[in-house]
């Protein structure tokens, strides 16, 4: 398997899953603002949107954070639902997370390319809604199901971006613990340490541009 990915970005979750699973895979660096991996490789020629993350597995080119993850679910068991009542909820989560959180909100809030004052105005209006409706599920939960699942090396990640937005965990204590379990978790903590150097490093090569 072969990872395209961004540091820090959505595609941490699928980094996140593959070293839950302990999964063999090799990791791409793009550059999101050139749309070059850093050897030089047009990445649009690898994904016409540019986007990461973009998995490719036996041949193939998997793309969007829920299928990718729901791949990962797929071949590691241990990361996805038990039955299936679970995989409806997975897809539940994952459409949640990906819609409601990581493109209702956040994304448009830590956007560098600045939009519009009223863009951010309205992300951060839906925001309390959001994050009280993730906090009464979280409520006296250690995890989003029984087990640690794909879905919550999504909401980790999304979750982990509110640190460079105006969003203040704090004001939704299950939430914010439920980061902090997360940040404790080996597979997350390794993830988070190897790709928050590239980011810094991205950074500077963006500030020197
Ligand atoms: N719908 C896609 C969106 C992925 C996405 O927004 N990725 C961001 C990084 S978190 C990206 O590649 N942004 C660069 C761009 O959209 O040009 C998915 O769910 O995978």
């Amino acid at each position: 398997m072969k990872l395209y990915f961004s540091p820090l970005a959505c595609s941490l979750a699928t980094r996140i899953a593959l070293y839950e699973a302990g999964a063999d895979a090799t990791y791409v660096e793009v550059d999101l603002k050139t749309k070059k991996t850093l050897d030089g490789q047009d990445y649009l020629a690898v994904h016409p949107l540019g986007q990461v993350p973009l998995l490719e597995v036996d041949g193939a080119v998997v793309t969007e954070n829920a299928a990718v993850l729901q791949l990962l679910a797929e071949r590691f068991p241990a990361l996805g639902p038990r039955d299936a009542m679970e995989r409806v909820r997975l897809q539940e989560w994952l459409g949640f997370i990906g819609t409601e959180l990581h493109k209702g909100i956040f994304a448009t809030l830590f956007d560098r390319a600045s939009p519009p004052a009223e863009a951010k105005r309205y992300a951060l209006s839906k925001a309390d809604a959001r994050m009280q409706y993730l906090a009464s599920k979280l409520e006296g939960r250690e995890l989003l199901f029984d087990a640690f699942s794909v879905a919550d090396a999504y909401l980790f990640t999304v979750l982990n971006w509110a640190q460079v937005t105006p969003i203040d965990l704090a004001r939704w204590p299950s939430v914010q613990a439920y980061l902090k379990r997360l940040y404790r978790r080996p597979s997350v903590a390794r993830a988070v340490e190897e790709e928050r150097p590239l980011y810094l490093r991205e950074q500077a090569r963006h500030a020197a541009a």
